[in-house]
């Protein structure tokens, strides 16, 4: 499996703990991660994505500024001709908000799957490998029972 991932901190947020073991946890599934760092501009998520032909931008931001960040965001992908998905996860909002209504507010702004601080990586890579199709080499498939 050779998908790859561009994660990073967007705006400017310092957050660094969360990127880093989603990195850890992304490589350990398989995934060419490309880590941005913190305090990225969508600019370099856009251009790293590009470079490095990627199937999935993954966005971190913790200290509740994520809405201003991404606004434009998508926009600024497909004026650059990229397909890829986009996660978006962390402290999305200022304060304890209703999460659903965070989720909408970024689904809306165009993120394919949002997710809150309390998400284990294992959750966001189960649902990369789904939305992206990742299926396990054939060596694990061996002598799996495949019913019809
Ligand atoms: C450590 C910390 C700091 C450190 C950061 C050090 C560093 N370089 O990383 C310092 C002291 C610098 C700091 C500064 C600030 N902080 Co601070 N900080 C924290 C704290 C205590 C822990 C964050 C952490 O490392 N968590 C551990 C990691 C493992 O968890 P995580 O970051 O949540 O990441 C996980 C998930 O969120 C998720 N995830 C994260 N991103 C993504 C992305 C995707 C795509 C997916 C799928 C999942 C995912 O997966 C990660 C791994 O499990 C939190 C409170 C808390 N308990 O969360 C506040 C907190 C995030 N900070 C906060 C604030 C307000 C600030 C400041 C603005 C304070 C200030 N007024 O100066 C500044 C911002 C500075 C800046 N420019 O960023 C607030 C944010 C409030 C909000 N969103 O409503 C918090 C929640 C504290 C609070 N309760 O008020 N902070």
């Amino acid at each position: 499996m050779t998908e790859t991932v561009i994660l990073g901190v967007i705006g400017s947020d310092a957050h660094v703990v969360g990127i880093t073991i989603l990195e850890q946890a992304l490589e350990a599934a398989g995934f060419d991660v490309v880590n941005l760092g913190v305090q990225s501009s969508q600019e370099e998520f856009v251009e790293a994505a590009s470079a490095n032909d990627a199937e999935a931008v993954l966005v971190s931001s913790l200290y509740g500024h994520a809405k201003q960040d991404c606004e434009g965001f998508h926009q600024r992908i497909a004026d650059s001709d990229l397909e890829v998905t986009t996660y978006i996860g962390g402290n999305l909002a200022v304060g304890q908000d209703d999460f659903e209504q965070t989720r909408k507010t970024f689904r809306e702004m165009g993120f394919d799957r949002v997710f809150d601080s309390e998400t284990d990586p294992e959750e966001a890579i189960e649902a990369l490998k789904a939305d992206l199709d990742v299926r396990p080499p054939e060596s694990e498939r061996e002598g799996r029972t495949v019913s019809v």
